[in-house]
């Protein structure tokens, strides 16, 4: 009897590190679901796939999704688990609804094996369970496995490490294991969930009044036999994500409909993004950039950096505007915009702090010191900021090694993404002038100023130069004319002497005349990976 497939598709997987030393990598592989097995393979161009992994399905002990807070150095966001045997493999699907239906599917099929009583909803990781902090990697989960779970209304739940009390009316109060609805998970810092009882709203205006506020219901349940549910009014549901769902459409006795989650990220309210003067204190210089003075500065008790914007550098009301969807681009490996303060003047822009200063000081300053280990995890920790911006449709414009900084830990993070929009002086803007970037900028923004994150990844490539050759200036002796003529010519920078050939192939894919032939931040940033595994 030949197995039927029920599911296929491409996924990224995670090591599974049966050995103790074995790697820690990500590969991307072709997964197929049928009635026997789960196997994986890798596709190769112009040949068979080749199956590297088989898992009967008689072996597998639980299937669920994985809750976590990590970064996950995949291009794929979406994680779930197979535990079988004695091994725990992580898959990563491109969406939420991909991965609700490979988790049905496979737990449809393996309802019937003996399995776990409890698993651990976050990941096994540097050696312990985020979850229940346990150092066994075997040890009995932390949390009921339920088989039959229905995880299909599209939602995602975490739950909470630690209690919370709320610092303010809009904050959600947490217990330790609780479990809640994931609803915005796209900033790093803040997390919008919602428990199953309430429903926060928060209204500009309502009856009236001018001043928005804060208000709290209770989602309830009717006593009569088949259980329904209802908020404020007696519009009965019979699931949550069902009245969810409606009062998205319709007020029906709230004192507004749900529009959207409220969270500090802003987008809805003014008052979120603009930063209250009264709580920004003001400190030492930092240094100067394109915009004026760079202060250190302390607002809600973190440590910031300040940018004092001057009039004439910058058109201020487009950025104001622009503000609000950069406050939204939010990636450990980007530097944090928390807002604006547009009440005083000179307006400022209040940053995450970075104590290593920027990337290209950092490595002049380290010069001759720098391991091999260090320069590629410089690559790969810009290549992922850079693949977060390239998913959202983001370009840089002005990527080079004294546009990133570094953190405390020694982290790259990318700094001042798409800020030469807002120049005003036409010195930095126009191609012709002294400057303008031409050193970084791929020839068709040269030319025809013709931006995208193709003209990015080429100065990237100039980056991965600058990060190799430990902070030199590009084309160090010539001038500007001299490179765009070398350019168009063909010639490109030289092989810088620390970097091995693998990593220079890199740079030269990076520096194809032709957009088009040069790769994208995902394909960098998985080829960078893979060499940081060798
Ligand atoms: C391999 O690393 C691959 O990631 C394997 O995945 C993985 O096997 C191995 O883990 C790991 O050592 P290299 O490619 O660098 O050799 P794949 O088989 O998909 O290529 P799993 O078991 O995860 O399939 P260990 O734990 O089997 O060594
Ligand atoms: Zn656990």
């Amino acid at each position: 009897m030949f197995p039927r497939v029920i599911l296929k598709g491409t996924m990224f997987k995670k090591s599974q590190q049966k050995k103790r030393t074995s790697p820690c990598n990500y590969k991307e592989r072709f997964f197929v679901l049928d009635t026997q097995d789960l196997k994986y393979s890798e596709r190769r161009p112009g040949k068979k796939p080749m199956v590297k992994g088989c898992i009967e399905l008689h072996r597998i002990k639980c299937v669920e999704i994985v809750c976590s807070d990590v970064p996950i150095p995949c291009n794929y966001k979406y994680p779930f688990q197979v535990f079988h045997d004695n091994h725990y493999l992580y898959i990563f699907a491109p969406d939420n609804d991909c991965r609700q239906r490979w988790v049905r599917a496979l737990k449809e099929e393996t309802k019937s094996n003996s399995l776990v009583a409890k698993y651990h909803p976050n990941f096994w990781m540097d050696g312990k369970w985020r979850c229940c902090l346990q150092t066994e990697k075997l040890a009995t989960g932390c949390h009921v496995y339920d088989p039959m779970r229905p995880h299909d209304v599209g939602q995602r739940m975490v739950i909470a490490l630690q209690d919370y009390t709320p610092l303010g009316d809009d904050d959600l109060p947490l217990l330790k294991d609780q479990e809640y609805i994931l609803i915005n998970s796209s900033h790093t810092d803040w997390w919008t969930v919602q428990n199953d009882k309430g429903i926060s709203l928060f209204a500009f205006r309502s009856n009236g009044e001018k001043n928005p506020r804060v208000k709290h219901y209770q989602i309830r349940q009717t006593e009569t036999e088949e259980i329904s549910f209802y908020l404020a009014e007696k519009y009965l549901f019979s699931t949550i994500p069902e009245l969810i769902h409606y009062h998205q459409h319709n007020a029906a006795g709230l004192i507004t409909r749900l529009r959207r989650p409220v969270s500090k990220d802003g987008g809805c309210s003014q008052e979120i993004w603009e930063v209250d003067p009264e709580e920004l204190i003001l400190g030492q210089e930092l240094g100067s950039g394109q915009f004026g003075l760079v202060l250190e500065g302390r607002w809600k008790d973190i440590k910031v950096a300040v940018k004092m914007i001057r009039e004439e550098c910058m058109s201020d009301e487009e950025f104001k505007e622009e503000a609000k969807v950069m406050m939204k681009l939010s990636h450990c490996k980007l530097v944090q915009l928390y807002g604006v303060c547009t009440q005083r003047s000179p307006m400022c822009l209040v940053f995450e702090f970075m104590e290593n200063g920027c990337l290209s000081e950092y490595l002049r300053a380290r010069k001759g010191r720098l391991s091999q280990d260090m320069m590629l995890g410089m690559c790969l920790d810009v290549s992922e900021g850079m693949a977060y911006l390239e998913s959202s449709n983001f370009i840089h414009r002005d990527l080079a090694a004294r546009n990133c900084l570094v953190s405390k830990n020694n982290e790259v993070k990318v700094s001042d993404f798409g800020m030469t929009r807002f120049v005003l002086d036409d010195q930095y803007t126009s191609s012709q002038c002294s400057k303008f970037p031409v050193k970084w900028s791929a020839p068709e923004v040269i030319k025809y100023c013709k931006f995208s994150s193709k003209s990015d990844v080429w100065s990237f490539g100039v980056l991965m130069w600058e990060v190799y050759n430990e902070g030199r200036l590009p084309y160090e002796n010539r001038t500007n004319a001299e490179v765009v003529e070398s350019l168009s010519s063909g010639l490109r920078l030289l092989k810088p002497r620390l970097a091995p050939d693998s990593v220079h192939l890199l740079m030269e894919w990076c520096w194809k005349e032709k957009p088009e032939d040069r790769p994208s931040f995902a394909l960098l940033l998985h080829e960078l990976a893979s060499l940081s595994d060798l």
